[in-house]
């Protein structure tokens, strides 16, 4: 029988709630709170999955080399994948990101969003199998949120997790600028800093007690698209998140110097009047997501700070898709 072979693209996600900490353990890698995340159009990851009755092993090339370090949750990912297929063929996944890798832009959700499109559509399984979502989350927590577009609700209902488009990309076009303060990729993994955290930092309680609560609230600046109240909670959720990282041990800092700097001048932009927002997630990267007006006002003022080398502009994306013959 001849190879089975399929091509995904799938955006990053930044979330505005936040997902941090774990259930447990496990393969299933089960998140501990809820997220809320907006899919972000200007970077993509691409993927092409082939299943072969002559491979030995499953093997993931990420940006033209080996990637030993992802073994686990690749075969865990796939081993779902084929025995939903019925089918025990290993695997060879070719990914590429057209940005930072492993830096805090969410590699990982996009990567595995892509790569669970693609091997399903390889394996024959129908795109609209309801378990592809908690397939993708195997791969990695956030991934569920890049299957879909726009602004994206995941929640987790015991062993199952579902997501909710809350609007679509068109129906809130807001737009984010990425600061890139770095290209390294960061020292501790958010898998590893998140078991970290919940057992040791003595916020963590409070983190998961008051996840619900901003969940509610900013699903509902969502459904008025009331901006402020969008941006006071999200900064508030993102420095919560990193007031559990910081009181962590060993510490989990992951801010440079320019993180800070771009987080004090986006507070002092938005108290002049411009609709501009922060958040930050497991790395050095500052995300403004402001109202489209102010993009390039913003963007310019971003790529003056010292420290940023770079900055990566776009709206918000649609969920990820398999590429046909055409694409
Ligand atoms: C998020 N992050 O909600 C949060 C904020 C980082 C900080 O989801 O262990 O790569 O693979 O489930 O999905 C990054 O964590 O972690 C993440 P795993 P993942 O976007």
């Amino acid at each position: 029988m001849a190879r089975m072979r399929a091509t995904a693209v799938a955006h990053p996600n930044v979330a505005l709630i936040k997902y941090w900490g774990k259930r447990d353990d496990g393969e299933a890698n089960l998140p501990a709170v809820d997220s809320l995340s907006i899919t972000l159009g200007a970077m993509q990851s691409r993927s092409t999955v082939a299943f072969d009755p002559e491979f030995a092993d499953d093997e993931l090339w990420l940006n033209g080399r080996r990637a030993p370090g992802e073994q686990a949750r690749l075969t865990a990912c796939l081993d779902a994948l084929r025995s939903l297929a019925g089918i025990g063929w290993r695997a060879r996944v070719e990914s590429r990101n057209d940005f930072p890798t492993g830096a805090g832009l969410a590699s990982s959700a996009s990567g595995y969003a892509a790569l669970t499109v693609a091997a399903a559509a390889a394996l024959g399984i129908p795109a609209g199998e309801p378990r592809l979502v908690d397939i993708a989350r195997i791969g990695s927590g956030s991934a569920p949120r890049s299957l879909y577009g726009g602004f994206v609700r995941l929640e987790q209902h015991g062993e199952q997790t579902r997501c909710r488009s809350l609007l679509a990309a068109a129906d809130w076009p807001l737009e984010v600028v990425v600061a890139v303060t770095t290209e390294a990729p960061k020292a501790t993994s958010s898998r590893d800093g998140m078991r970290l955290s919940r057992d040791s930092s003595p916020y963590y309680p409070a983190w998961l007690q008051t996840q619900p609560a901003d969940l509610a609230a900013a699903e509902a600046s969502i459904a008025t698209r009331d901006f402020p109240a969008l941006a006071e909670l999200a900064e508030h959720n993102c420095l919560k998140m990193h007031a559990v990282m910081l009181t962590t041990r060993p510490p989990l800092l992951y801010w440079s110097p320019a993180t800070l700097a771009c987080l004090q001048a986006i507070q002092q932009w938005r108290r002049d009047g411009l609709p501009v927002f922060f958040t930050v997630d497991a790395g050095p990267q500052v995300k403004a997501v402001c109202e489209p007006a102010a993009a390039a006002e913003i963007e310019q003022r971003l790529a003056a700070i010292p420290g940023v080398l770079r900055t990566i502009r776009g709206g918000l994306g649609e969920g990820a898709r398999l590429l046909t013959g055409d694409d």
